[in-house]
C-alpha cells in the first residue's frame, strides 16, 4: 500500500466519504465482455485461466480498459480453495461448478498442507497486476467465506436452498466444524498472501448467507467471518476488509458489528431504508443495484441508481451492483451506468 497516492475506493473502505462514490462492478471480468470470451477460449479450462498469471492478469484489466472503474478485482474464483485442498473441481460451460461432493471421510482426506503451493500462481497474478495497475486504482483480492465454499464442497454444485450443507452442519457437527476450521485457516493464509503480494483490499464473498436461522447464522456465517478478520489482522494489522453477506437480511447489522469488517457489501434485496436505520451511520457500504436493472437499462436503471446514491449520500459509499453482473448485460448499459455514477 502506498499512502502517498490517493486511491478513492480504498479510502472509502477505510471510512472516508468521496464527493462521488467510487465504483466497481461485482464479477466485472466475465462473459458479457467479448474480449473475456476470447481469452477464455485461449486458456483452455476455466481453472487453467485462473492459474495462468499472464492471462488472469489480462482478463482482470479488461473491464478497466473499457470503463472508468476505480478498482480491479483479481480474476480467480472462490472454488480454487477446494481445488487447492485436493477436492476434484471442474467447471462445465453453462452448468457452473461441479465438485466431487464431500462426506465425512472426504473431509478427513483434504490436504491443507498443499494449499499454499497450489495457489502460488494466483499470487503471481496479483504481483503482475500491482506492477501494471495505475496508482489511483484499488486492487481487490478475495476469497469465498467458509460457509459459502462449504455449500459447494458438500453439495457438489450450486443449489437454491443449500439443503445438503445445512443438513450436514446439523447432523455431522464435528466433521462440519473440522471442515470450517480448515477453511478459516486456509482463507487467512490465502488472504494474507494476497495482501502481501499487493492487493489493497480483500473481499470475503458470503454469497449464501441465506436460509439460516439465528443460531446457524452465528455459527456458519458470523463466527467464521469474524475468525478470518481477526486472524488476518493478527498477521496484517489494519488489513482493509469488505464483507458481503448476501441475503443476510435482518442479520446484517450483527454481521457488521461482530465480524469487524471495514465495509459492508449490501445485496439488492436489502431496502435502502433498512441500511439507513439499522447500520451505523459511519459504516462504509457497497452496493446495491439489482443486476437485472443493468440488463434492462433506461429508466428502470437510472431512477434506482439515483435513489441509491441519494440514500447513501451521508456515509462512505462504494457504488456497485447488489450481486454479480450477468452475461446478458449490454455493454452500452455499463457505459451509461459508469457515466451516471461518476458524473450524475
Ligand atoms: O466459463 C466461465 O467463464 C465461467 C464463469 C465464471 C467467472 C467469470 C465463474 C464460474 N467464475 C468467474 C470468475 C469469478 N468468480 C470472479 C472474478 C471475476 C470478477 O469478479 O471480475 C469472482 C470474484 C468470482 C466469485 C464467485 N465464484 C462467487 C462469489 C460471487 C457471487 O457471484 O456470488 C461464487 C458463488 C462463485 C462460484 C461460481 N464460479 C463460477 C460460477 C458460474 C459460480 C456460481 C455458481 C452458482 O451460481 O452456484
Amino acid at each position: 500500500m502506498n499512502p502517498v497516492v490517493h486511491k478513492p475506493l480504498l479510502a472509502t473502505v477505510l471510512g472516508q466519504r468521496q464527493d462521488r462514490p467510487p465504483m466497481w462492478i461485482m464479477r466485472q471480468a466475465g462473459r458479457y465482455l467479448p474480449e473475456y470470451r476470447e481469452t477464455r477460449k485461449q486458456a483452455g479450462t476455466f481453472l487453467d485461466l485462473c492459474y495462468n498469471p499472464e492471462l488472469a492478469a489480462e482478463v482482470t484489466l479488461q473491464p478497466l480498459r473499457r470503463f472508468d472503474l476505480d478498482a480491479a478485482i483479481l480474476f480467480s474464483d472462490i472454488l480454487v480453495i477446494p481445488d487447492a485442498l485436493g477436492q476434484s473441481v471442474r467447471f462445465e460451460t453453462g452448468e457452473g461448478p461441479i465438485l466431487e461432493p464431500l462426506d465425512v471421510k472426504g473431509i478427513d482426506r483434504l490436504e491443507p498442507a498443499r494449499a499454499s503451493a497450489h495457489l502460488a500462481p494466483v499470487l503471481e497474478t496479483i504481483r503482475r497486476l500491482r506492477a501494471t495497475l495505475p496508482a489511483d486504482k484499488t486492487l481487490i483480492g478475495f476469497c469465498g467465506a467458509p460457509w459459502t465454499v462449504a455449500t459447494y464442497m458438500l453439495n457438489g454444485r450450486g443449489s437454491p436452498d443449500q439443503w445438503v450443507a445445512r443438513r450436514f452442519a446439523l447432523e455431522q457437527p464435528a466433521a462440519f466444524d473440522r471442515l470450517m476450521d480448515m477453511l478459516v485457516e486456509t482463507s487467512i493464509d490465502y488472504l494474507a498472501a494476497q495482501l502481501e503480494a499487493g492487493a489493497d483490499v480483500v473481499q470475503i464473498f458470503e454469497s449464501w448467507a441465506l436460509n439460516l436461522d439465528d443460531a446457524s447464522f452465528v455459527r456458519q456465517v458470523i463466527d467464521p467471518n469474524r475468525r478470518i478478520v481477526e486472524g488476518l489482522r493478527q498477521r496484517i494489522p489494519n488489513a482493509p476488509i469488505i464483507g458481503f453477506p448476501r441475503g443476510g437480511a435482518g442479520n446484517m447489522a450483527r454481521y457488521a458489528q461482530m465480524t469487524g469488517v471495514n465495509a459492508l457489501g449490501v445485496d439488492y434485496a436489502t431496502p435502502l431504508d433498512f441500511v439507513r436505520s439499522h447500520l451505523p451511520a459511519d459504516l462504509p457500504v457497497q452496493g446495491n443495484l439489482d443486476p437485472l436493472r443493468l440488463v434492462v437499462g433506461g429508466e428502470a436503471m437510472e431512477k434506482q441508481v439515483e435513489a441509491i446514491i441519494a440514500a447513501f449520500a451521508d456515509r462512505p459509499h462504494i457504488f456497485n451492483l447488489g450481486h454479480g453482473i450477468v452475461p446478458e448485460t449490454p455493454i452500452a448499459h455499463v457505459e451509461r451506468l459508469v457515466e451516471l455514477v461518476k458524473h450524475g
